[in-house]
Parts: C-alpha cells; structure tokens; sequence
C-alpha cells in the first residue's frame, strides 16, 4: 500500500556522527520505534499522521553506529494496535530488542503470552491528544490488571499540564510505570518550581514509578539543537533531566526516539544526541546505571545485567 506522508514531516537523518561518548558495554536504546515499511506493514486507519518509512534494518544499523547493544521499540501510534510491525522486529533482533505494546481490552491470553514469547514486556497508555484518541480508564486499569500478571510493566505517556487530573489514575496501577520523557515538562518553568516539583513528588512517594529522561529535542525551547558538531545541546533540558538523575539513579531510562515522529523545527543528529547523555548523567556510575542496569533489570531481568551470551 502507497502512503503520502504528513506534509512538512522531517525523516531521520540520514548519516548521523558517530558519539564522541563512548557507551558503557551493554548500553541499551530504551526508547525507539519502527514505521512500516507501510507497503509490509500498513499504517493504521485510525492514526493522527502518516511517518516516513523507518524499517528494523535502519534501526538495528543506527543501534550498531551509536554503539548500544539493545533496544527497546516502542509501538508508534501510526501504527494503533496492530503490533505487527514491532513484533516482526523482535523476531529479526536476535534477542537484541524487547517491546512495549498497544493492546486493545479484548486481547486474548493467548495473543498476550504469544507477544510475552515474543518479547513484549510493557504496554503503553497515551494520554497526548494530538497522538491518540481517549480510552476509557476501566479499560486501561482492566489491561494493566491483566499485564500485571505476566510481570509487564506499563509505560505512560502525557504532557506536564494533564498530570494532575490524571494523578491518582497513574497512582493505582498495579505495575511498574515507566514514564516517557520526563513528562513532558515546560522547561521554560523553573526547574524547582511547582510544576516540576510535583513530577519530582509523584516520583518520590511511589517507587513503582519511573522515568525516561529522553527526548530533550521534543521539549528543548532554548536548544541549541544537536546539529553541526554542536556539543552542548538543548541546554535548557539539562537541569530537569540532570535532577531526575541524581534523585533516582535507579529508575531512570534513555533512549533516542528515533525516528523522532512529528519534531517540526529540526531532525537531531543521532550521534550528537548521544553526547548529550553525559550532561545529564555525570559519571561513569550514572552513565552505568541509566544505560545498563536500569534496562537490564526491567526488561531481561534473567540476565542480570550481564553481556550478551553469558551464560550462568
Ligand atoms: C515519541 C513521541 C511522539 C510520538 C509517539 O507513538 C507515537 O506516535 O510516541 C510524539 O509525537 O510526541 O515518544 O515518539
């Protein structure tokens, strides 16, 4: 099937640097999609844009030029519940990438534990209006019920101005919660300010509570963006992402986001993206911990952090 793409959509960049930060051995993508291709894996019906293709092999090519040894992909919105995409992409990963879900009420324990077989480990709920339409929240506490069992965990996705109404929802789901991006703060607010304070609260009172601290070419105002060379980018991002860190060293994730869906000003470049890690994360035991041991124990909780092929 032929798709047109959004107007003014940006694709990947095409022939990213290769980092200047060397990754720990193990480093883990926690956060990456696939698109189709849409002529194998048609987009979905319901979807709020038409992506660019950007297939397994570009994924697995940019996850060996950055140097991570593992990925997590994420099912993209373009592609509604139809995890076809996703799923193809574990089965060509060589244990190499794990999944996050979007699964509908009436998913049967028979499809959960084919993805779980797969590599699924999450399911995702996303709450940005301009991605998704509304589900019910009965329907949402019934499926985090249901994931709950098999050890999945559930990985939110909203903007900073909807958390409060959406609070107690988050608060009671039984599993594990991985937020995406910070939730999404305004990072021309102070980074001690209330807005941001009650992010920082939500994540104190609930140790089942974690997050991403990626994406700062989503939320970055100020930049500048990683773009020619540039090593210190989206400076205005650094003090929110650089807090989380150091107050929860142990429930924190990075991923790239590639391949960026919807970014209007500019597309980064991968690799300075990843010479941004060591702005928010200072040393080699953050680096570690955010990279390696925090992605490891959530999602091949059976390796323990260990190399790929170590065998106990
Ligand atoms: C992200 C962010 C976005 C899109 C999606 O699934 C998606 O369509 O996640 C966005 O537009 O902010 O995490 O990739």
């Amino acid at each position: 099937m032929e798709f047109t793409k959004t107007p003014g959509w940006l694709d990947w960049h095409a022939d990213p640097s290769t980092p200047r930060f060397k990754l720990p051995p193990g480093a883990v993508d926690a956060h990456c999609h696939v698109f189709g291709p849409g002529n194998r894996f048609p987009y979905a019906r319901e979807r709020k844009y038409t992506p660019c293709d950007a297939g397994k092999e570009q994924l697995f090519a940019l996850r060996d030029r950055l140097g991570f040894t593992r990925n997590v992909i994420v099912q993209a919105t373009c592609h509604g519940a139809d995890n076809s995409a996703l799923l193809d992409a574990l089965a060509s990963s060589n244990g190499t990438a794990r999944g996050v879900a979007t699964v509908p009420r009436d998913v049967t324990d028979d499809e959960l534990q084919r993805m779980h077989a797969a590599g699924v480990r999450g399911v995702r709920f996303n709450f940005v209006k301009r991605l998704v339409d509304f589900t019910p929240k009965d329907e949402l506490t019934e499926i985090a019920g249901r994931i709950a069992r098999l050890g999945w965990h559930v990985v939110i996705y909203f903007e900073a101005v909807d958390l409060p109404e959406l609070l107690d929802f988050f608060t009671a789901l039984p599993n594990d919660v991985v937020v995406d991006h910070m939730g999404r703060p305004d990072v021309t607010q102070p980074v001690d300010g209330p807005e941001f304070e009650l992010f920082m609260n939500f994540m104190r009172e609930h140790p089942n509570i974690w997050s991403k601290v990626s994406c700062p070419e989503r939320l970055s105002i100020s930049g500048p963006p990683a773009l020619n060379g540039e090593r210190h980018a989206y400076r205005d991002v650094v003090p929110f992402a650089r807090r989380l860190v150091e107050a929860f060293p142990d429930r924190v994730l990075w991923g790239t986001d590639w391949p960026h869906p919807n970014l209007k000003g500019h597309m980064p470049d991968d690799g300075l993206l990843v010479d941004f890690i060591p702005q928010i994360a200072a040393t080699p035991e953050q680096q570690r911990r955010l990279l390696v041991d925090n992605p490891m124990r959530l999602y091949w909780p059976e390796e323990r952090g260990a190399p790929l092929g170590t065998t106990f």
